[in-house]
């Protein structure tokens, strides 16, 4: 799984965080049980879910912000009965609330800096063809 980031143009809280997962298990109602998925991320405050390998199982994708010097975007790749892969895709460019958008049917990511040497910049992450 590979991500290619564009810089599309301009536009014009500091801490580790920790990423957590909530594991159903029988009634929803009861406690939960928390799975930690990663626990050493920098300010992610980019959260997108979706099915992005294609296997009919939701991903999670996060982007850290750019308050380090190599924000990294990590997608959790579902591996069914609450297991995870966690693959770092991209890393240099930080976002704040990016969002998911279909280019030719295909999921990509779009977001922009919220500080940092990028800022004014808005980045498209694309899904890398893959080459065979
Ligand atoms: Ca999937």
């Amino acid at each position: 799984m590979c991500f290619q980031r564009v810089t599309l143009n301009t536009l014009g809280g500091r801490g580790a965080g920790g990423f957590h997962g909530l594991r159903q298990r029988g009634d929803p109602c009861q406690l939960w049980r928390e799975h930690v998925l990663a626990s050493d991320l920098v300010d992610p405050h980019s959260l997108i879910v979706a099915d992005f390998t294609g296997d009919g199982l939701p991903d999670i994708c996060v982007i850290e912000m750019d308050f380090t010097d190599y924000p990294q975007m990590i997608l959790f790749v579902n591996r069914g009965g609450g297991r995870f892969e966690t693959h770092v895709v991209d890393e240099g460019a930080g976002s704040h609330d990016a969002r998911l958008i279909h280019i030719n049917d295909t999921l990509a990511i779009v977001g922009k800096p919220f500080t940092g040497k990028h800022l004014g910049e808005v980045h498209l992450w694309m899904l890398r063809r893959q080459h065979h």
